[in-house]
């Protein structure tokens, strides 16, 4: 019998392997040989692993690959020889029956899928939320479901061939992840894998790059008045979806979200049938997900936000628009650039009050802004919060919106959110305690 081999045992090989028959002859490989893949031999007893190892290329009629692998010549030499590669949840779409969201884009992708999954769920929908978001698709394979939402990197993207008669959406485009795509349009050409097949694509009107290349029927968003799908109509202050002719004025909205993911999320929920207004009104118990410009203290007059998440440039210029008086920002910039350009935030910082740059390629991105900007080198993200805490007044904010991976210092996004939550209450406290000793 010949063998299917799993590269990449992270989260999505181990569903992988719980997911393929016992009798499937599996060969699993990966390049770490520490103690979490030393216990799947254990858990897994009929698998052949190679952790560390040769891979033996014979017999081979399949590879089910993890999309944070790239192509390494093991794979270039196997696709040479048409073995197929496909991801895990190209194996999700060939067993499941049920109706499909596929989300992606370059910011915004888990905020959507969440609030969508969540509005679903409170309209009695049982949805699934799975992918890119952190849940591997396969592991709900088996679970009591009517919708599944998935949201799809292109990573996942580039290895999916089987996804039809689906709702796709991209909720944006910018520049990210170039460091492992050969340029910006490589990376726009797996964003658009997204379309084929589809029964209707959702994009931005904004962002030209997430139009459909292919000819499917399709439903814009924008912040502006747009013919087909949703807009805000700043005159009459409200929300419109053009399909249904529905209007929801602003102030029925939650304040605190990006309103391009509610007017994507609504979008969807027309495309679905669903009863609107109920739709509407359910969206006030989303409280939003966690390290996405989340508000984490007010300290004598202060204001902490934590946008940890914000791995690109586009998210920062975003975050920077929700805040009108720039003058009182305060930037912390820094990280592991991914081979992006920062001179597109030139603009969105040109009135800050200074921008705090730190991390691995805090020289890169001082040299990619104007001479003239009130910029403060720092080495790490301690020193960043240290200085901001120096400069800060009563009325500033201070905006961790990093537009960088976090790898030169952490292991996620969600380390790097938690260490400068956890710095911000201990400068507060010595902030306190020298206060109380004036
Ligand atoms: N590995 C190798 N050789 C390498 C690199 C990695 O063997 O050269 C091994 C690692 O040792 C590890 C495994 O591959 O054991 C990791 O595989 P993976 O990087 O594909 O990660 P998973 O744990 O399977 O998680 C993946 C997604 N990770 C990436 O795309 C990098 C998760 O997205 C996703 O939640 C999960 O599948 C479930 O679907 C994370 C992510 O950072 C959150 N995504 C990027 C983003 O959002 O920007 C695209
Ligand atoms: P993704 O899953 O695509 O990374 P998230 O919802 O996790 O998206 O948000 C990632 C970053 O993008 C966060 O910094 C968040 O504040 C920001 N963000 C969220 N929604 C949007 C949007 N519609 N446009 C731009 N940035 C956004």
């Amino acid at each position: 019998m010949k063998a299917t081999l799993v590269y990449g045992l992270g989260q999505t090989g181990q569903s992988v392997l719980r997911f393929l028959p016992k009798a499937t002859n599996i060969i699993a490989f990966d390049t770490r040989c520490d103690q979490e893949r030393l216990a799947l031999k254990a858990q897994f007893p009929h698998v052949r692993f190679y952790l560390n190892e040769v891979v033996p290329s014979e017999n081979i009629e399949q590879i089910i690959l993890s999309p944070g692998l790239g192509f390494d010549t093991f794979l270039q030499q196997a696709k040479g020889c048409s073995i197929p590669i496909i991801g895990d949840v190209e194996l999700f779409l060939r067993h499941n029956t049920k109706p499909i969201v596929a989300v992606t884009g370059s910011n915004g992708k888990s905020t959507v899928v969440s609030m969508l999954h969540h509005v679903m769920r409170q309209c009695g929908v049982r949805s699934i939320l799975v992918g890119n978001i952190g849940y591997p698709a396969l592991d709900a394979l088996n679970t009591d479901y009517e919708l599944a939402i998935l949201e799809l990197s292109s990573f996942q993207l580039e290895s999916t061939y089987s996804l039809h008669d689906h709702i796709a959406v991209i909720t944006n485009i910018t520049p990210d992840h170039l460091d492992r795509h050969a340029d910006f349009e490589e990376y726009c050409a797996a964003k658009q894998r997204i379309y084929p097949g589809a029964k209707h694509a959702i994009c931005h009107a904004d962002f030209v790059e997430s139009y459909p290349d292919v000819a499917v029927s399709t439903h814009y968003f924008a912040q502006h008045k747009l013919d087909n799908g949703a807009y805000i109509d700043s005159t009459c202050q409200e929300l419109v979806l053009t399909a249904s002719n529905t209007r929801v004025a602003l102030s029925q909205l939650p304040a605190e979200q990006y309103l391009d993911n509610i007017l994507c999320v609504l979008l969807i929920a027309e495309q679905l049938a669903m009863p609107l207004s109920e739709c509407v009104n359910v969206l006030h118990g989303f409280k939003g997900l966690s390290h996405r410009l989340e508000k984490v203290a007010n300290i004598n007059g202060v204001e902490w936000y934590n946008d940890s998440k914000d791995t690109n440039v586009g998210a920062a210029i975003a975050a920077l628009s929700r805040f009108e008086d720039s003058a009182n920002t305060i930037v912390l910039l820094g990280g592991d650039a991914k081979e992006q350009s920062f001179r597109d935030l030139a603009g969105p910082l040109q009135d800050a009050k200074y921008i705090i740059v730190y991390g691995a390629d805090a020289a890169k991105i001082i040299h990619d802004l104007p001479v003239n900007f009130p910029i403060i080198k720092a080495n790490t993200l301690q020193d960043a919060v240290e200085n901001a805490f120096k400069v800060a007044i009563s009325g500033n904010r201070i905006l961790l919106t990093p537009a960088c991976a976090s790898f030169d210092q952490f292991n996620n996004y969600v380390e790097r959110g938690e260490c400068f939550a956890k710095l911000v209450k201990q400068y507060s406290g010595k902030d306190n305690e020298t206060d109380s000793k004036k």
